[in-house]
């Protein structure tokens, strides 16, 4: 049976779509995605729950990150979008550094720390990054980093990368737990 048919996303890379890049960004688009970054934390420990080593050491598709190194990677992530952000709000368009994803999950503590720990360095991080996101004013949302290859990004538009990127990862755990019967 073909993955549509049986209700499964077509893309196991993408099981809630790709980010959609919008034109405009209106508050409740800003605010439903500081919600996302707010309830993430809670969220992708309800994904872990009761997961014990082997399944932690499962690739959530064939060839991709196993179940730890997807944990590790959000948390890699999510610091570096809080460290961009600050800079946009502190420089005049700073030109952010990039940093290889895909290397930086094979560093041994991908492959190895226990998953707790990115979940907490989340939980501290998601909740400063909310504080900071809820005192923004008009302006601020509108400051922007500059990424090397894909130019100036405002902080709003971060703001909704992130909220996607959050659920997508998510998302991954709860499929793979779907599939497996977990
Ligand atoms: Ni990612």
């Amino acid at each position: 049976m073909s993955a549509e048919l049986q209700g499964l996303p077509e893309d196991p890379r993408y099981p809630i779509g790709r980010f959609q890049r919008p034109q405009t960004i209106n508050a409740d688009e800003r605010s439903s995605a500081v919600r996302d970054l707010a309830e993430m934390p809670e969220l992708l420990r309800n994904a872990l729950e009761g997961l014990g080593e082997e399944e932690l050491s499962t690739p959530y598709r064939n060839g991709g990150w196993t179940v730890r190194q997807l944990v590790h990677h959000v948390a890699d992530s999510h610091m570096q979008a809080f460290a961009r952000v600050r800079l946009a709000l502190t420089a005049d368009a700073p030109v952010i550094v990039r940093y290889d994803e895909k290397a930086w999950a094979e560093l041994h503590d991908s492959l190895a720390a226990p998953v707790e720990w990115s979940l907490e360095l989340l939980e501290s991080l998601h909740a400063r990054w909310v504080m900071m996101l809820q005192a923004l004013n008009e302006e601020q949302w509108h400051r922007t980093f500059v990424h090397p290859e894909h130019g100036a990004q405002t902080v709003e538009l971060a703001t909704l990368l992130y909220a996607w990127h959050a659920r997508h990862h998510v998302a991954h755990i709860t499929h793979l737990r779907a599939e497996r019967g977990w």
